[in-house]
């Protein structure tokens, strides 16, 4: 059963979540669906499971890059919501993710190519929702794995989908053979324990610092998040710092995956919309190197989408406007086709 499990690298810690809400800190919730491929009800077998996702979520992020970093594209198929979740006037409630290849984007003012139809239950749902309904959940989050042929969902957590993807690639039909598909978990106990713990500091710290940061609202719970955010950053740029072209050495790992999401929005987005201004990452050279280096692996740039990325985090807070910069030192993504722009 290859699962990432539930500890701190995975999950927040869920004591007193409703007191901590309520005191204006963000807490995030915990997944309930927790199978696995290669669980007897879920055989690795080519073309039976489905992703839904949103393109602007970073949890999803995962997935989508594991998808196409593993050679999985193929074989594992796919559905996009639309960045900005339902409104207060929809018939089926607010911030709910939607099917809606239709729907109008407000920073290109025109629907966003890659999102589709719901196609992955047969049902053809408008909301996510509605899939976790059809178990008898009241859960409604992306990202979602699902196994068509059963009909069921297998998982829910970024985390474990990743781990599975990477531990199944082959028995899922990878088009990549041998050296050419990365290991992203490499059973070499020394370096498990530097993926877990790397795992560990950049969930907590960064991944889901960013939104304990950007979505709080509470002065100190803001300024604890910022500032440990920012110590990550710091931390991460001195492991990078005596050359290594990854976290952990030579190759590139799950560390260097889960790292990837939350990089690739600061400056664009985070930076505003997460009151994450301490720093760009244009001003770590380590760190914009290794961005620029993981943007140009084979099967990253096309895993996620900038587009939805501001429409997501700006479309419906920010009176719906999205900020269109940054314009120097150039415009993003470009800017992650320019290692020497830290030179
Ligand atoms: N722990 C989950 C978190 C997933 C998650 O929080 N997704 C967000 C989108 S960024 C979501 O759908 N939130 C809506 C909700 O939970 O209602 C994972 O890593 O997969």
């Amino acid at each position: 059963m290859i699962k990432a499990g539930d500890d701190a690298s995975v999950q927040e810690d869920q004591s007193d979540a409703a007191n901590r809400r309520a005191r204006g800190e963000f807490v995030r919730g915990v997944s309930g669906f927790r199978h696995a491929i290669g669980d007897r009800d879920f055989p690795a077998e080519p073309g039976r499971y489905h992703l839904f996702v949103a393109l602007n979520c970073p949890w999803c992020h995962r997935v989508t890059l594991a998808r196409g970093i593993l050679g999985l594209r193929d074989s594992i198929t796919m559905d996009v919501a639309f960045p900005n979740r339902t409104g207060e006037d929809d018939p089926a409630g607010p911030n709910l993710w939607e099917f809606r290849p239709d729907r109008v984007a407000t920073l290109t003012g025109a629907p966003l190519p890659e999102c589709t139809a719901e196609t992955g239950t047969g049902q053809r749902y408008r909301l996510a929702k509605q899939i976790y309904r059809a178990e008898g959940s009241e859960e409604q989050s992306v990202p979602i794995l699902y196994d068509k042929q059963s009909g069921h969902i297998v998982n829910n957590e970024s985390a474990d989908i990743l781990r599975m993807l990477d531990a199944n690639a082959e028995a899922l039909g990878s088009s990549l053979t041998g050296g050419d598909r990365p290991d992203l978990y490499p059973d070499i106990a020394d370096l498990r324990a530097e993926i877990d713990g790397l795992n560990e500091l950049i969930y907590t710290a960064i991944n889901n610092g960013a939104y304990k940061a950007g979505f709080s609202a509470d002065q100190s719970v803001y300024a604890t998040a910022f500032n440990a955010y920012f110590e990550a950053l710091a931390h991460l740029e001195h492991r990078l710092s005596d050359g290594r072209p990854f976290l952990t050495g030579q190759t590139f790992t799950e560390a260097d995956l889960r790292l990837f999401p939350t990089l690739y929005r600061h400056d664009p987005v985070y930076y505003v919309r997460m009151k994450l201004n301490g720093a760009r990452i244009l001003d770590y050279p380590h760190l914009w190197r290794w961005l620029c280096r993981v943007h140009a692996l084979p099967g990253v740039a096309e895993s996620g989408s900038l587009i939805h990325c501001r429409q997501g985090y700006f479309g419906r807070s920010w009176n719906g406007v999205v900020p269109l910069g940054p314009l120097k030192p150039m415009r993003y993504p470009q800017a992650y086709g320019h290692p020497e722009l830290v030179d």
